[in-house]
C-alpha cells in the first residue's frame, strides 16, 4: 500500500489533492499535515515546515514511502515578506528533501510559471530556457528546481515536479497569487456581476483547471521514472488568456457581466515578467501529459459549481 505525507495539505492544491489521493490510495494512506488544523476524513498532524525534526518524525511513524511537498508562500505575498518566503520556501524545502533522502522517499513538490523571468522567450516558453526571475518567489523556484535535480543526481532520491500555471478552483480559494484574478472573476461574477480586475487588458498568463492539475501530479508520480529526461520542473500549461478573454466567457453564461480595470503595480510587474504561455511539449513526450479542460469547458464548469 502506498504511503503519502502531504504538507501544506490545507492550501489551495494541497486541499483538493488529499481528497483525490485518498479516493485513490485509500484515506489511511495519506497523512495530510498544515501549520493550521482543520476537520479532515483520514490522518492529520500539525507540522511547521521549517521543523525538520518533526517532519522526520511523522513521516517515519506514519511509514511514508511518497512525500508531496506543498507547502509555501505564493508569489504576491512573498513579494511582501521576501525574507520570510525564503526562510519557508527554501527551508522547508530543504527539510522535505533531506526527509526523502533519509527515508528513501519518492517525492514531489511544484515549481511554477514563476520560474521564468523578464529575459525568458515569451511565447511557447521552452522547457529549458533562460530562467533570470526577478522576484523572491521566483528566485525560490528556480534555487527549488535544481535542489530537487542536484538530489536526485548526487543521492539518487526519486525527485519529481512541474511548473505549474495559474489554477483555477471552485473548493478552495487561493491566497496571495499573481494569477488569482482568474479565480476570483468567478466568485464576483456570480456574487456582483461584476468584477475589477488588478491585472491590466491584454496580460496573458498560461492557467489550468485544479482536476487537471491533480491530474498531473498524479501521473507524473505514477510515470516511468526511466521515460522521464527531465524529472523535476516540468512545463505544463492548458490554457493562455488575458482578462478580457475569461470575461467574454463569462458573459457568454452572465450576459449582464462587465469588467472594469484597477492595476495593482506589484501584481502587474509580477505578471509582466512571467511567459504569455509555455510550451508542455517535453511533459506530453515524457509523461503522457494531458490536460481536459480548456476555457470554455473551465468556465461552463465553474460556474455551474459555483451556483450550488
Ligand atoms: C502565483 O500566482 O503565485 C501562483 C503561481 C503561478 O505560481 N499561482
Amino acid at each position: 500500500m502506498k504511503k503519502i505525507i502531504v504538507t501544506g495539505a490545507l492550501g489551495q492544491i494541497g486541499s483538493e489533492l488529499v481528497g483525490k489521493l485518498r479516493t485513490i490510495y485509500g484515506n489511511d494512506a495519506v497523512l495530510a499535515t498544515d501549520i493550521r488544523t482543520a476537520q479532515q476524513d483520514g490522518p492529520f498532524e500539525i507540522l511547521d515546515v521549517t521543523d525538520g525534526k518533526r517532519m522526520h518524525e511523522l513521516a517515519k511513524d506514519f511509514e511514508a514511502d511518497t512525500m508531496i511537498h506543498m507547502a509555501a508562500l505564493l508569489s504576491a505575498t512573498a513579494e511582501k515578506n521576501p525574507l520570510f518566503a525564503w526562510n519557508l520556501n527554501m527551508g522547508g524545502l530543504m527539510n522535505a528533501l533531506e526527509v526523502s533522502r533519509e527515508l528513501n522517499l519518492q517525492f514531489f513538490t511544484p515549481s511554477s510559471i514563476g520560474a521564468f523571468g523578464p529575459s525568458t522567450p515569451k511565447d511557447n516558453t521552452p522547457q529549458d530556457t533562460l530562467q533570470r526571475p526577478t522576484t523572491m518567489y521566483g528566485v525560490n523556484k528556480v534555487a527549488g528546481e535544481l535542489l530537487c535535480d542536484y538530489y536526485f543526481t548526487r543521492f539518487g532520491v526519486d525527485t519529481r515536479g512541474v511548473r505549474f500555471p495559474g489554477l483555477i478552483s471552485y473548493a478552495t480559494p487561493p491566497g496571495g497569487g499573481t494569477t488569482d484574478y482568474a479565480v476570483d472573476i468567478y466568485y464576483k461574477a456570480i456574487e456582483d456581476g461584476k468584477y475589477t480586475s488588478y491585472i491590466a487588458e491584454g496580460t496573458y498568463m498560461d492557467m489550468m483547471y485544479m482536476p487537471d492539475a491533480l491530474q498531473a501530479i498524479v501521473d507524473l508520480m505514477e510515470a516511468d521514472g526511466s521515460k522521464l529526461v527531465h524529472r523535476n520542473a516540468f512545463n505544463i500549461s492548458a490554457m493562455s488568456f488575458e482578462p478580457s478573454q475569461i470575461a467574454a466567457e463569462i458573459k457568454k453564461h452572465i450576459p449582464n457581466f462587465t469588467v472594469e480595470y484597477a492595476v495593482d503595480p506589484v501584481r502587474q510587474a509580477i505578471a509582466d515578467s512571467w511567459p504569455n504561455a509555455i510550451d508542455s511539449s517535453a511533459a506530453k513526450a515524457e509523461w503522457g501529459f494531458n490536460a481536459k479542460y480548456d476555457l470554455a469547458s473551465m468556465t461552463s464548469d465553474m460556474l455551474e459549481k459555483l451556483k450550488k
